[in-house]
């Protein structure tokens, strides 16, 4: 499936640096590329060695200037990123050099890429799947370690390779049940029948293994939001800024000094955390202090994690915070008894006895392991941390594979309830459709009319 057109790109980030990377791919790849380089020693892109750092000059064909010196180097389809011919050129890094470069490339004959594009035709022409392209974007995208390992992992194959078995597997089903399909009058006999339903029981157990993933690649990807919340002048903005590491918010013994949400993300042990600093909550008739609140009540209504902190060296008055009032979807909430270093009031000095609070100090910054290991707890548990595998889905794969436990749920029902085969056979279908979106299958249809080919849905 090789496209027509040859595309250009310049692929660094433009701006100043030593080097900059020109990409080129389709059919005109070579004989364009030869257009732009004069290779020392008469090398002609065209019939160059690929995969061999080519040395040259850059030139403007049509005045004949030079307009740099660089490298060359050719990848031969099928054998490249794209699986199409591919050039890649390094020259000098200067914003002025690179765009030059490129715009003599479209001049003789190449389109302008689209963004993705190159990743986009290595999909068309089968050499990763969409699973793979999308974990090039994480990769790129990550900011922590563990971000990172996880997009490598499916860059590697291992979430595309999981779908993969489990298309197979639900192929396998359907093929069992095509014997009853061809002889109509028979019922699916109770043996048969349970074999299949103990296959589609497998199938269900691993697609809520995948599922349940979910939440660990949203907090991968994007940041597990941490809200800090409190009453006024409990040392919320100190928090923000001890868990920083530098003074972002500012800190006042002044009541209401912080109206709106900070936000600022860390890196914690390789999950990045959205650490959201907010407005005290209490009874004000201040107006921007009421929207302030109206914004910490937002914040809280889509946390992960809430860190509650309490002025620990006084009593505490009638909390305006409750885990159930605040958030329809239970986030961890953990309990900080700050300025420990004045000494915790006895009422405090109970809590903590039964677990339920950390004393902690922003001014001595004692605490500061047990809350991060609370924190990291809270994220993802131990187990998900030291887990070999590190597979974490994003929303797209966490929609398909939703519809392909519904509909394998609607036919695991469907054999319970011993319903005509044909309607198995179609729910099996739309959960194999669903499957296949996770990891791009386009053929989709051609496996699909292999199995189905002798079925006559309908009659
Ligand atoms: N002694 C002591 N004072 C603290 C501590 N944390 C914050 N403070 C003080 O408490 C006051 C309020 O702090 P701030 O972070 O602005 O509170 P916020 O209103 O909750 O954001 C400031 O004067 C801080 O210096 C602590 O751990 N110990
Ligand atoms: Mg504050």
């Amino acid at each position: 499936m090789l496209q027509e057109d040859t595309i250009a790109a310049i692929s660094t980030a433009l701006g100043e640096g030593a080097i900059a990377v020109l990409r080129v791919s389709g059919p005109e790849a070579r004989s364009i590329g030869n257009r732009l380089f004069r290779g020392g020693a008469g090398v002609d892109l065209t019939k160059a060695t690929p995969r061999l750092a080519h040395y040259g000059a850059f030139v403007d064909e049509q005045t004949n200037t030079e307009l740099d010196r660089g490298l060359a180097t050719v990848f031969a389809a099928p054998a490249s990123y794209t699986g199409e011919d591919l050039v890649e050129f390094s020259c000098h890094g200067g914003v002025l050099v690179t765009r030059k470069l490129y715009e003599t490339l479209l001049q003789l004959g190449c389109r302008a890429a689209e963004p993705g594009e190159f990743t986009q035709r290595a999909f068309l022409n089968g050499k990763m799947d969409l699973t793979q392209a999308e974990a090039v974007m994480d990769l790129i995208q990550a900011q922590t370690s563990l971000a990172l390992r996880a997009a490598n992992e499916q860059l590697r194959g291992d979430l595309g390779t999981e779908a993969q078995a489990l298309r197979e597997a639900l192929i396998g089903i359907a093929a069992h049940l095509e014997a009853y399909i061809d002889f109509p009058e028979e019922d699916i006999d109770p043996d048969s029948g349970a074999a299949i339903s103990k296959r589609l029981g497998d199938v269900m157990k691993r697609l809520q293994t995948l599922l349940a993933s979910a939440d660990r690649g949203r907090i991968l990807r994007e940041g597990a939001r941490a809200v800090i919340c409190g009453e006024p002048n409990v040392g919320k903005s100190s928090l923000l800024n001890v868990l920083l590491g530098f003074e972002r918010a500012i800190v006042s013994d002044t009541a209401g000094t912080t109206r709106d949400t900070i936000e600022e993300v860390i890196n914690l042990q390789g999950i990045p955390l959205r650490l959201i600093d907010t407005a005290g909550l209490h009874d004000s008739s201040d107006d921007i202090e009421c929207l302030g609140m109206q914004r910490t009540r937002d914040a809280l209504a889509t946390a992960d994690v809430v860190i509650e902190v309490i002025d620990g060296h006084v009593p505490q008055h009638p909390s305006q915070l409750s885990p159930s009032s605040e958030t329809d979807h239970a986030p961890t909430w953990i309990r900080l008894l700050n300025k420990a270093d004045l000494g915790l009031h006895p009422e405090h000095v109970q809590a903590t006895a039964k677990d339920n609070g950390i004393p902690f100090s922003c001014t001595e910054h004692t605490g500061l392991e047990e809350l991060t290991e609370a924190l990291r707890d809270a994220l993802l548990s131990q187990e998900e941390r030291a887990q070999a595998q590190l597979v974490a889905i994003n929303a797209r794969h966490q929609s398909c594979l939703q519809r392909a436990l519904t509909s394998c749920q609607q036919a695991a029902a469907a054999l319970d309830t011993q319903t005509a085969p044909e309607f198995v056979a179609l729910d099996l279908r739309e959960a194999l459709e669903a499957v296949g979106e996770v990891v791009g299958k386009v053929d989709v249809e051609e496996i699909l009319g292999e199995i189905f080919g002798s079925f006559c849905i309908g009659k």
